[in-house]
């Protein structure tokens, strides 16, 4: 394989305009394919959190868990904070092409910087207009949310205000429901729908609206990103936050990944093991 070599040399070749834009090309194509919801039934499914330009880190996670009876998930958010934005996303959309049902790319609300516009931006504001426009193009095409029959879902944010499962398959990008997965914050407090955060723009939800939806998906324990100063564990442990990129490095000191073992019905964040990487 052509990336084990590059791996084992540190480093990328480098990418000439022409081989982005096929790059691109090629993964809006499998992305247009892909359900929204990835269903999974695989033995033991790895989850990774933001890598925000880790490059080192999504390296060294592809190169521990990618394995043919494994699944990997990363939980979105892969542009914009760290230092190598464009080597990680490109890095990841290769191996995605190369891997598609190995390696599954969910949607954070740093890909959907063409939909719900924020700032800083390093990534999108360093990109030309044609360039932008295209990984604009591809990357809202990403799935929002993976379920497993154990009891698991796995999303960027918060959940999305949906009757079933199958109605994720439906929300649009923009939609108040693409919102709720993509920037939702989760609160240690009793209640709903807690408004909307005055500086930051970031919907915020309470307990009340986890165990809800939680209940109306029939799920015991979601997987998810987004929120570096949310504690790991909410909502009677049934709610878990990690983090895989050194650029949340004012919050936490080690970048986590959740690996779940499908043979076991999992009821809390006690039934996941939780890795540093
Ligand atoms: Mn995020």
């Amino acid at each position: 394989m052509l990336w084990d070599a590059q791996f084992q040399e540190g480093k990328f070749r480098p990418v000439t305009r022409e081989e982005i834009k096929e790059l691109l090309n090629k993964a809006e194509k499998m992305f247009a394919s892909e359900a929204k919801l990835i269903q999974l039934e695989s033995d033991r499914v790895i989850f990774v959190g933001d890598t925000h330009g880790d490059l080192e880190a999504t390296e060294k996670i592809i190169h521990k868990y990618l394995k043919p009876e494994d699944k990997l998930v990363f939980l979105g958010d892969y542009v914009d904070r760290g230092p190598a934005s464009l080597e990680n996303i490109n890095f990841l959309l290769e191996q995605k092409l190369e891997h598609p049902y190995s390696l599954y790319l969910l949607m954070g609300n740093h890909e959907g910087h063409a939909v719900v516009s924020f700032h800083p931006a390093d990534f999108w504001e360093g990109l030309d207009a044609e360039l932008r426009q295209r990984y604009s193009e591809v990357l809202v095409k990403l799935p929002l949310a993976v379920s497993m029959p154990n009891g698991v879902i796995a999303l960027h944010g918060a959940l999305p205000d949906v009757s079933d499962l199958e109605e994720i398959n439906r929300i649009e990008p923009g939609s108040a429901q693409w919102q709720q997965i993509t920037w939702g914050d989760w609160q240690e407090r009793k209640g709903k729908f807690l408004g909307i955060d005055p500086y930051t723009g970031r919907p915020q939800f309470g307990q009340g609206w986890f165990e809800e939806i939680m209940s109306r998906l029939d799920k015991n324990v979601l997987i998810r990103s987004h929120q570096p100063d949310a504690p790991p564990a909410m909502y009677d442990r049934r709610c878990l936050t990690i983090f895989t990129s050194s650029a949340y490095r004012h919050y936490i000191s080690e970048r986590t990944v959740a690996v779940v073992d499908l043979k076991k019905v999992v009821k809390s964040m006690d039934d996941i093991e939780i890795e540093i990487v």
